[in-house]
């Protein structure tokens, strides 16, 4: 902790949470883009995870609460796999948040979970059953989640994965140019906008009932599984702050473009930056290991496009934060967004190589788990 101020304020926010112990250290974990997070270690040896939740970002926190509670319980009645799980601890007062105010009288909303031991998460995958492991996770999370209550979820950031609007809202940036940074991007730009095409086919799919709306996860990066470091087995799901309804195939898309690319989203040195193609089939085969028998022919069609489309909204939005002059992601130096733009640009033009490759195999891995439920029904 760098400064004694927050420490402090940081201990006392704790101590309003219904968790028992005195404070032994508190340290801040970075991996993740949009919330504050911090571990805190307490005498009786227990650890526990506190946010900092944006609420520039995630604007109605109660709400979102109300969700991760409903999904998280969910889970754990309906799941018989679930080794563990996050568990909202709510505080003292019995509520799923603390309200801090600084000396400004600015809010800061706090939640904590229970910290999951014996397990931990990758930033970039090493081998192919960590990535077998990872598409088994998030697939597994859509199957269970099938039977949650479509109605009971909230919105919790409205358009989250609707491209054509998220292409719209980078056009914006474009034209405005509020930081006037457009210049230090117009390949970038250009290059994005001979794209234009591909960002309406889900959201087009979606909207004239070709795909089904599931309950997804929505932020299917691979740190977001929490995975045991002796067996390589999943633990958890976690980062549930997006869990709404949306088309299966942004999971998807997303998990592979997090799982199976060779190097980090802010990797500078473009020419390390490709899709392994290994570690692409062992999470495509973990996916539909769990999902083949859920999944409509035109979503099993899609789903090497999905790669592309989620891909190329994440480098729009990396280059429309940047253009808007760095409000939404967190940033650590001057043109941070503009390498993850032109970082996920490249990983694009890589997929867009690879595609004949991975819908052929899409295909043949999609036919064998059907067809492996076929002869266990007929050999009944
Ligand atoms: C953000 O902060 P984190 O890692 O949970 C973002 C995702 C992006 C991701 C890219 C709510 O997720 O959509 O894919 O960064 N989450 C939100 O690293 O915008
Ligand atoms: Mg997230």
């Amino acid at each position: 902790m760098e400064r004694i101020k927050d420490y402090d304020r940081l201990k006392k926010i704790i101590k309003k949470f219904n968790i028992n112990g005195d404070i032994v250290s508190i340290k801040p974990i970075n991996n993740g883009i949009i919330n504050t997070t911090y571990v805190a270690t307490l005498s009786d040896d227990n650890r526990y995870l506190l946010q900092r939740i944006n609420t520039n970002i995630f604007k109605e926190p109660y709400r979102l609460m109300k969700n991760i509670e409903n999904v998280t319980d969910f889970i754990k009645s309906n799941d018989a796999k679930s080794k563990d799980n996050l568990t909202v601890i709510k505080t003292k007062e019995g509520a799923p948040l603390y309200v801090d105010k600084d000396e400004f009288s600015h809010k800061g909303y706090y939640r904590m979970y229970n910290y999951i031991t014996d397990s931990i998460s990758y930033d970039k995958v090493d081998t192919p059953e960590i990535a077998y492991n990872t598409g088994k996770a998030f697939g597994h999370f859509q199957k269970v989640l099938k039977g949650y209550p479509m109605v009971l979820l909230e919105e919790t950031i409205e358009n989250f994965h609707n491209t054509k609007k998220r292409y719209a809202d980078f056009l914006e940036a474009y034209r405005q140019d509020a930081v006037g940074r457009k210049q230090n991007a117009y390949k970038e730009i250009c290059e994005i906008m001979s794209r234009e095409d591909v960002c309406s086919i889900i959201v087009d799919l979606l909207d004239k009932k070709k795909i089904p709306y599931r309950v997804t996860h929505n932020d299917t990066k691979v740190n977001n599984v929490l995975i045991d470091p002796k067996t390589n087995e999943p633990v958890a799901v976690i980062d549930l702050d997006t869990v709404m309804p949306g088309s299966g195939l942004y999971d998807y898309g997303d998990g592979i473009r997090s799982a199976c690319s060779t190097a980090l989203e802010d990797e500078k040195d473009l020419s390390k930056v490709s899709i392994d193609m290994e570690k692409f089939k062992a999470y495509t085969e973990g996916y539909l290991s769990e999902m083949a028998l859920c999944l409509k022919p035109l979503e099993v069609e899609n789903m090497a496009n999905s790669v592309k489309i989620i891909t190329l909204e994440l480098a729009m939005r990396f280059l429309e934060d940047y253009l808007n002059g760095d409000t939404y992601f967190r940033t650590d130096y001057e043109d941070h967004n503009l390498v993850r733009a032109r970082n996920q640009l490249k990983l694009v033009k890589e997929i867009e190589e690879k595609m004949p490759q991975m819908k052929v195999f899409i295909n043949e891995c999609y036919k064998k788990y059907k067809g492996k439920a076929k002869t266990k029904r007929n050999s009944k």
